[in-house]
């Protein structure tokens, strides 16, 4: 259909300044896609990749799939952009409560934005903004987490806690503080879902309160799974005792699930299995399949309620995008809630968990594997680092895969995988074997 980028030799490499890439290596040796179906990408050298990362986090149904290619094309000649402010067409509203039909309960107020960087400000600042509204003006902290990863604007990388998104961006938002991570292999390496130890690591949350007293904090930030830190499974009972924290002293619970949502952990949200209910919810990546940016802030009805005061012409929420709701998204969107539903997806990790978990686990063993973890169809392989050179082992594993025809992601020393969820118990072998030989040849 297009015609193929050529690599190195006549394709202009130069102007394109890449997102958290190593540019000068990429331009050297170029990874080009230029095709997708199912699970599988194209590269432009004709080779098939498979993909066992769901793009980025985002293709949970796999690639190319009609009923969204076909939602896509005809609302782009039906109604290509709506003004969002003061104004609206149908498929938003549409998109909203089948949505909300999906969102764990009492989420049921959906607001749009064109990535997950922007469900995060998002709901960071309707957080501070509700407690305003009702007379708590001075709740404005925001506590995240170590190792977090809330997207690269001010408030998500300010509540965040990956030292390399933050440390060269200045001060950032103030009055922001962290609870640590839970990531404890001492006690929990090798841990198949939940690992047994770290409830009590839930426990900072009461030593911030006690440091800043509960009335200058508006909401918690965490990832029911941190993701893009190496795929950390929250400690049985942690999530539960952050809910109680909260419940205790009128903060809001915030889950970002941007990457568990949309099926990954065995249910439609990772608040559904786990049984904690945030207040907040932001999404993206899955929403659309990763077809069209698009996320979304859920919020609690008395949330969007407490905004619902003072004349009615006046606007409530001081906050939004020209492309909040685009048309195109929206299509897409819906497209992809009608794949999942045909497909089953939204609960089919439950039922390969078990088969990829063993697959995952049976690299226990293999050189410099230091730790293995997995829930749903997300799975981290850690790996001991190179001395003095922190991300080179596994980066090299990456690329050893890429070579030999999977796509895997890694963070740190972690790989990283998260294929998509139509995925096929031959794909796991494939993947699995794949990632076997790429440790095995680089002992
Ligand atoms: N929150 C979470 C939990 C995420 O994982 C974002 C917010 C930001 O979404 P956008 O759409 O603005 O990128 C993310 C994104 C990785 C990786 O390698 C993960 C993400 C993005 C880039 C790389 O794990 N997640
Ligand atoms: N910068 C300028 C000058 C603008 O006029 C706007 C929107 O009108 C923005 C930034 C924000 O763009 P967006 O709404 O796409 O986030």
């Amino acid at each position: 259909m297009s015609s193929k980028p050529q690599a190195n030799s006549d394709a202009k490499l130069d102007a394109y300044w890449m997102p958290f890439t190593a540019n000068r290596q990429f331009k050297q040796a170029p990874r080009l896609i230029t095709g997708a179906d199912g699970m599988y990408f194209t590269d432009d050298k004709g080779r098939q990749v498979l993909d066992g990362i769901a793009g980025l986090w985002c293709v949970n149904a796999g690639h190319n799939r009609p009923r969204i290619v076909e939602a896509i094309q005809k609302q782009a000649a039906e109604l290509d952009f709506a003004p969002p402010f003061q104004m609206a067409h149908p498929k938003a509203f549409e998109l909203a409560e089948r949505l909300v039909e999906l969102t764990p309960a009492g989420l049921n107020k959906a607001f749009f934005t064109n990535s997950g960087s922007e469900a995060v400000e998002t709901a960071l600042k309707m957080a501070i903004a509700y407690h305003r509204v009702r007379g708590e003006g001075a709740r404005t902290r925001l506590i995240g987490r170590e190792r977090g990863y809330h997207g690269v604007n001010f408030g998500g990388i300010s509540v965040g806690g990956m030292v390399g998104n933050r440390k060269m961006f200045g001060t950032m938002l103030s009055g922001v503080d962290h609870i640590r991570h839970t990531h404890d292999p001492a006690r929990n390496a090798f841990s198949q879902g939940q690992p047994a130890y770290g409830a009590e690591f839930a426990n900072d949350l009461e030593n911030l309160i006690a440091l800043h007293d509960a009335s200058t904090i508006a909401a918690v930030i965490v990832e029911p799974i941190a993701g893009s830190t190496g795929v950390l499974i929250p400690p049985q009972g942690y999530l539960q005792r952050l809910r109680e924290i909260c419940d205790k002293h009128a903060i809001l619970l915030i889950f970002d699930e941007v990457i568990t949502g949309f099926g990954r952990t065995g249910n439609p949200f990772a608040a559904q299995t786990f049984g904690v209910t945030p207040d907040l919810m932001t999404v993206a990546k899955g929403l659309t399949n990763g077809c069209v940016p698009m996320g979304a802030v859920f919020a609690k009805q008395f949330i969007h309620d407490a905004f619902m005061q003072g004349p009615e012409h006046l606007i409530e929420f001081f906050h939004g995008y020209t492309y909040s709701a685009h048309p195109l998204a929206c299509a897409a969107a819906l497209g992809t809630l009608d794949t999942y539903a045909e497909d089953g997806l939204l609960t089919r990790a439950s039922e390969m968990q078990g088969y990829f978990a063993e697959a995952l686990h049976s690299l226990k063993g293999e050189p410099n594997v230091i730790d293995i973890r997995n829930m749903g169809l997300v799975g981290g392989c850690e790996l001991a680092p190179l001395p003095g050179e922190p991300g080179k082992r596994a980066f090299s594993i990456f690329l050893d895969c890429w070579e030999k025809g999977v796509l895997v992601r890694t963070t740190g020393d972690t790989i990283a995988l998260s294929p998509p969820l139509i995925i096929e118990k031959q794909h796991i072998d494939h993947i699995i074997d794949t990632v076997r030989g790429a440790l095995k040849r680089a002992a």
